[in-house]
């Protein structure tokens, strides 16, 4: 006999000889809404009531178990139930729970299963809590309960990394009680369920384990470690915190205590800066010119150019199993790009990314390295990554042009030329589209997707899932001098640039800046990147440059000294013996002072605040500018490009949300308080204007 009864739209409960299936279904990642929780609850009320049911099984509908907590009810006004209750009451239950997990549990949905009193996960399934990527805790028992199954110093690694454990792995730890091979868990779970009814299972409290153990010495090597990664972050170390309750007082007490942690941090503008980043991240791809395109197929990759970039992109794309073709000049260059390909994908092997014998199989099978564009007729599509020459690159898609199959999607890497009139050498511009890629290109994650006037919304859709395929965040820029990304870097750099003119050292501004939450400061950025990229784009802009730019003489005698920056072993930092931790040079500190004396700047302090401000300023107001030209669509996607490409904090959302943090009027007032020395660079931009009169914020053009 089956019974069934809808607890509510999110929510079922289903009676089959003496076992009940709680299943949620909640779309797309049953997320523990309001109506979730409502719902839980009076289905465990119901079957604690229910005398022709033993066990309760609870199981997610769909692709997964339970995603979290529902963070899209953050930072408003709390719902009840509270989850932590619900929870409670399932731990109470009279009668066994168990929570039959597949694809994932994560944050809130492990806390539902932790509170249950057996669980059983499907093979592959991942189970985690990833709350400090939201800089939070898990507050809804995850701190008390976890380090109580699977001892104090792996909830610590679940807990402060965010990082989850598949279903074996948590086997292992004592996490589920067991692991189902077949591919079916509702099926499983009745099984084990029946099992555990014959058995006679009693209940099995995770909450009435005994407290954990651990020893000073631990907790203060996790604080140690903690304080040493956070560099600003809160939540991990707080997180900390509430497990250290765990091993001191008993469960009651330190829900109360993981409680207040979790409340306190819910109020961080942290919590509210990498939720945004989190939404942002997944609202790039939502643009009004994908809803009716179609990405095209792609399986075979064309490269053209072998060198760093170009060998990058080829790794990239046979680490997500594409095949690839690799054209350089000469025979020669082709076998030295293979030998750089064979070096990123050894090291892809020694991180545990790929195995030994995957890594020989791509080599022998899936990449050609030749000299002969012919050999890409047959290429889905090409990514061009040569020289950053417009003749250059020319001839290039002209070639392509000639020998590419029609329909091919012809990609140029390049990071600041003139798309249009790249697509203008060939007869199919509307096959043309910029990818550019962050260097080095298997690593990083950022790939900015450059829309020519021509390009169609099948290149761009195309050009979408190819990012999703290679573990990328794609965003959307239109043309100009440096996009989104590099068109904003020399933007705040040349701010951080005139400091050093009237007073400030690298130094400061490096300290400064990583105070802030960079993950490097703008110098040492140069150092890694390469002086000889920013002597080289001074070149190309000197013929336009005006003759009111404060110039950074600086930096052209630091590239005739050869002080090219990690490379050669100096730049505005030394390196001796090749180390990568740069020491400050006073050297560099007498090259800047002479420049100074030469444009009769008599030198000033700074605060590090006024350095961060002047910096963020000028970034907040030329990506003002890259919106209003429509470069950007959103201010969103300015922040997940300075997030994912630039080293912006991530717990800051990214600039623009840090902006309408911290008040546009008042960045306003600075760039007009900045504009009474230099009127020819702080120029407010228009819409940062209209914005401040009109009492809005960016956020408000995210929505629109
Ligand atoms: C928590 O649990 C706190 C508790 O400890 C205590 C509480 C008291 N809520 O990523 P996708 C949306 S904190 C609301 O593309 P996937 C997402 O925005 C939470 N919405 O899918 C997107 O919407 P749209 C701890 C959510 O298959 C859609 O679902 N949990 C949530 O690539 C699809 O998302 C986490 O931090 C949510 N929790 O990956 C997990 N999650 O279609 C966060 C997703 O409109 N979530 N959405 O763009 C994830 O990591 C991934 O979404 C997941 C699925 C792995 C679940």
């Amino acid at each position: 006999m089956k019974t069934e009864a809808a607890m509510n739209e999110v929510l079922s409960y289903e009676r089959e000889n003496r076992l009940v299936l709680i299943t949620i279904a909640n779309p797309p990642v049953n997320a523990l809404s309001q109506q979730v929780r409502a719902g839980l609850l009076a289905a465990i009320d119901k079957f604690a009531m229910d005398e022709s049911a033993d066990i309760a099984i609870i199981i997610g509908n769909g692709r997964l178990f339970i995603g979290g907590a529902d963070i899209s009810e953050f930072g408003k006004p709390p719902l009840e139930p509270r989850l932590p209750d619900v929870i409670n009451r399932v731990e109470a239950c009279e009668k066994p729970v168990l929570a039959a997990i597949h694809g994932t549990a994560l944050g809130g949905g492990l806390e539902v299963a932790l509170g249950a009193h057996y669980r059983i996960a499907q093979g592959g399934a991942k189970l985690g809590l990833p709350e400090v990527r939201l800089g939070l805790l898990p507050g809804a028992g995850g701190t008390q309960r976890l380090p109580r199954l699977t001892g104090v110093d792996q909830a610590l690694n679940m807990i402060t990394s965010g990082t989850p454990l598949t279903a074996e792995q948590a086997l292992e730890h004592g996490l589920v009680d067991r692991v189902d091979t077949q591919g079916d868990i509702r099926r499983a779970a009745l099984l084990f369920a029946r099992e555990l009814q014959v058995e006679n299972a009693p209940v099995r409290r995770t909450g009435a384990l005994p407290r954990p153990t651990a020893d000073a010495v631990l907790l203060q090597q996790w604080r140690e470690r903690l304080e040493h990664r956070a560099r600003g972050e809160v939540a991990a170390l707080s997180a900390l915190e509430a497990v250290e309750a765990a091993t001191r007082t008993e469960l009651g007490e330190g829900l109360v205590t993981e409680r207040k942690l979790f409340l306190a941090l819910m109020q961080t503008p942290q919590r509210a800066g990498l939720i945004h980043a989190f939404f942002a991240e997944r609202a790039v791809g939502k643009l009004a010119e994908l809803r009716d395109a179609n990405p095209l197929p792609v399986e075979h990759v064309g490269v053209v150019g072998g060198g760093t970039m170009g060998a990058g992109i080829a790794t990239a794309a046979l680490l997500s199993d594409f095949d690839v073709t690799l054209v350089e000049r000469d025979e020669g260059a082709a076998a030295r790009a293979r030998d750089t390909i064979a070096t990123y994908l050894t090291a892809a092997v020694k991180r545990g990314k790929l195995d030994e014998t995957a890594c020989q199989a791509i080599l022998e099978e899936r990449l050609q390295t030749v000299d002969d564009y012919s050999r890409l007729a047959h290429a889905d599509l090409i990514i061009e990554a040569v020289f950053e020459s417009m003749d250059v690159k020319k001839t290039v898609f002209r070639t392509l042009d000639d020998v590419a199959r029609p329909g091919a999607i012809l990609a140029t890497n390049t990071s600041y030329l003139d798309i249009n009139e790249i697509a203008s050498a060939t007869n199919r511009p509307e096959s043309v589209i910029g990818l550019h890629f962050f260097s080095p290109a298997h690593v990083m994650k950022l790939l900015e997707v450059v829309v020519a006037d021509r390009t169609s919304p099948e290149l761009v859709a195309t050009a979408f899932a190819l990012a999703r395929r290679l573990g990328k965040t794609a965003v959307r820029a239109g043309v100009c001098d440096g996009f989104i990304g590099n068109r904003l870097l020399s933007h705040y750099r040349a701010a951080a640039d005139h400091m050093l003119l009237d007073g400030a050292s690298p130094y400061q501004v490096d300290r400064a800046l990583r105070a802030y939450g960079f993950a490097m400061g703008p110098y040492a950025v140069a150092d890694l990147a390469g002086l000889d990229i920013g002597y080289a784009t001074r070149q190309r802009r000197a013929a336009e440059r005006h003759p009111r730019e404060r110039y950074p003489a600086w930096a052209d005698e630091l590239y005739h000294q050869g002080r090219l920056g990690q490379k050669t072993g100096k730049g505005y930092y030394r390196y001796p013996e090749g180390s990568r931790q740069g020491l400050e040079d006073p050297a560099v500190e007498k090259l800047i002072a002479a420049t100074r004396e030469q444009a009769g700047v008599t030198p000033r302090s700074f605060t590090d605040r006024e350095i961060v401000d002047r910096y963020m300023a000028a970034m907040v107001n030329e990506a003002a500018r890259i919106i209003e030209e429509g470069i950007a669509q959103r201010p969103l996607d300015i922040d997940v490009v300075l997030v994912h490409g630039y080293g912006f904090p991530r717990w800051r959302g990214g600039p623009m949300h840090a902006a309408d943090q911290r008040g546009l009027a008042s960045i306003l007032a600075d760039i007009h308080r900045y504009a009474e020395e230099d009127d020819h660079f702080w120029r407010p931009a228009p819409l940062l204007t209209q914005l401040v009169e009109q009492d809005r914020q960016f956020n408000s053009l995210n929505h629109s």
